[in-house]
Order: structure tokens, then sequence, then C-alpha cells
């Protein structure tokens, strides 16, 4: 059995104090639990409970989770109605993993409304763990997902107005919501991860973004735990976010310590233009502990566990 020290160091008690533990007492494992970023997080953390609450696995939760959002016309950077690229494609990117390492992902994946179900297929039926583009689409095809046209009238309204000026300016936090990125702990101690959005609106045809490179939009390790990013993917790319999170959290930091070591990463980089970026993870370790940051004020993720669910605004470096 493992002592209380030993207990308290992967807890991460020793490095930070007690009283940067979340919700999990130092005696007993917070689970189930599930994470996920914005404020649609609430409706898609409802969904992933009814998996975890009936004993299921979090992989099945976190799938089921982001498909409520990648189906919802009216969340403008996920799947169905997601913003375009400059071209006027609707082009998608999404990633899940489970406990034990297994990876899906697909890239700049387009007319499908649920490419997180994709993803897990590229996971379980294909001898690879990528697929992209044209490749993406004829294997999802090939797996019975319909067609679908992804570009809603008001995102196509929205774009054509974009045309007019045709400038590329990403702002932080639009609409107060972007990529649905979901962790989860369940009753048995499994971890899992997903990751789904159309990526930056008006981005160049072609670019993939941070949500389906697994180690930079999300990570899992089973034995540690999971994170999630949100927020301008090449940013998040650049520093291999969401490893870098799990590993800090494999040291010995809290999911908090580990979001907030990640983000100042961030921050001392690109300090000219840091008001420009936004970039927020969030984290959950092996305990049911959880933490989050961001570099500039606006996000919020939501979490749910025995005791509800509920939204929480981030911290934030600036
Ligand atoms: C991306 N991280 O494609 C995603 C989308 C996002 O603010 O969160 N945009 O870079």
């Amino acid at each position: 059995m493992a002592s209380r020290r030993t207990f308290l160091k992967k807890a991460g008690v020793g490095a930070l104090g007690i009283s940067s533990l979340s919700k999990a007492s130092l005696n007993e494992v917070n689970k189930p639990i599930v994470l996920s970023t914005w404020r649609f997080g609430i409706e898609a953390n409802a969904a992933a409970w009814k998996v975890l609450s009936s004993g299921g696995w979090a992989l099945d939760a976190v799938e089921k989770g982001v498909r409520v959002v990648e189906s919802d016309p009216k969340e403008r950077s996920v799947g169905l109605g997601g913003r375009p690229d400059r071209d006027g494609h609707v082009t998608l990117d999404a990633c899940i993993m489970d406990e034990d390492l297994n990876i899906g992902s697909v890239a700049c994946l387009e007319h499908i409304e649920n490419p997180i179900s994709v993803a897990r297929a590229v996971m379980e039926k294909t001898p690879h763990v990528m697929l992209v583009g044209d490749g993406a689409l004829q294997f999802a095809l090939s797996q019975g997902f319909k067609k679908t046209e992804l570009l809603t009238p008001a995102s196509e309204v929205e774009w054509k107005n974009w045309l007019k000026e045709s400038l590329y300016i990403p702002k932080a936090n639009i609409e107060n919501h972007d990529t649905i990125g979901m962790i989860a702990l369940d009753s048995s101690g499994r971890l899992s991860g997903a990751c789904t959005t159309s990526g930056m609106a008006y981005k160049m045809h072609g670019r993939v973004g941070d949500s389906p490179i697994i180690g930079a939009g999300l990570y899992v390790d089973g034995e540690v735990g999971a994170a999630t990013a949100t927020g301008h993917g090449e940013e998040v790319i650049r520093i291999a976010g969401c490893h870098l999170v799990v590993e800090l959290m494999r040291q010995g930091k809290s999911p908090q310590a580990a979001c907030e070591e990640a983000v100042e990463r961030v921050y001392k980089k690109q300090k000219e233009r840091i008001k420009d970026i936004q970039v927020g993870f969030i984290a959950l370790n092996k305990q049911g502990e959880y933490g989050a940051f961001c570099v500039q004020p606006g996000f919020n993720y939501a979490v749910h566990d025995q005791s509800g669910n509920k939204l929480i605004d981030s911290g934030s470096r600036i």
C-alpha cells in the first residue's frame, strides 16, 4: 500500500500545499469526473455524465459528450455550423485518446457532422492514428458516416461579409466559446479525452491546428492524468502543450500548477504580441483533482462530478 508520503507526492500536494487541491480529499479519488472547455461544456458534460454515472467507460463518455456540441448548428466553432476557412470550406479537426495510449485523429475533414466518431473509428478500425482531408472523408464514408452540408446559412452570411476585407485577424475568446476539449476519469479509474473543432475561422484552406494533434491539443496518460487545450493552435503546437501539462503532472505538479507552467511558456515566448493570443489548458489527474489556466481573461470551463455540473472562470496570466 502506498505510504501517505508517496500519496501526497503523487497528488502534487508536496509541491503546492493542500490548499491547491481542488476537489479530491486526501483519502479518496474524486471519480467519476468530467471537465470540458467553455460554457458549452455544461451540456457536453451532462451527456458524458450519463455514461460516467452508470459506470461506463471514460472513452464512451468523452465521445458522447463532445458530439452534442458538434451536432449543434448554433455553436459556430465546432462541427455542424462551424465557421469556414477563407475559401468557404468547413474543415474539421478532432482526436480521441484512451487510458492505454490508443489514439485516433482526423484533420481537415469536410462534410461529416461528428468528426470525433471518425477519429474513434480511425483508432479502432485502422492500423493508423491519423487521417486527413479527402482520405479521412473517404474512410468516414466507408464506415457509414453520412455526407452533410456543414456550412449553415448563418455561417455563410458571416463568411461573405468577411470576404469584403478578407483580413485574417484571429480574435481571443470568440463569442466566449471555441474548441471543445473534454477529459474524464471514470468510476473504474480510467482516463480518456476528446478534442474537436472547426479551427480558426477563415484560416487558409488546409490549415490544421492543435486540436487533432495528440500531445498538442490533447494528451492522456492513464497512469498520470489528462489535459486538453483551446485557443490559438499554433501557440499550443509550438510547446507541445498538453503533453507538457501531463509530463509536469507526472513530475508531481498539481493539474493547476501544470496548466500555469504551460501558459507561462506561451507567455514568455510571445510577450510582444500576447494581447492577441489566447491559449487555455484544462487538466485532470488520476486522483480526480483538476485545474485550468489561460493567457488572458475570458476562458471558462465546465466540471461535472458527484457534486453537480458547474461553470468555472479560469485564472489567467494577464
Ligand atoms: C485551433 N485550437 O484550431 C483550435 C481552435 C481554437 O481559438 O480553439 N481556436 O487552433
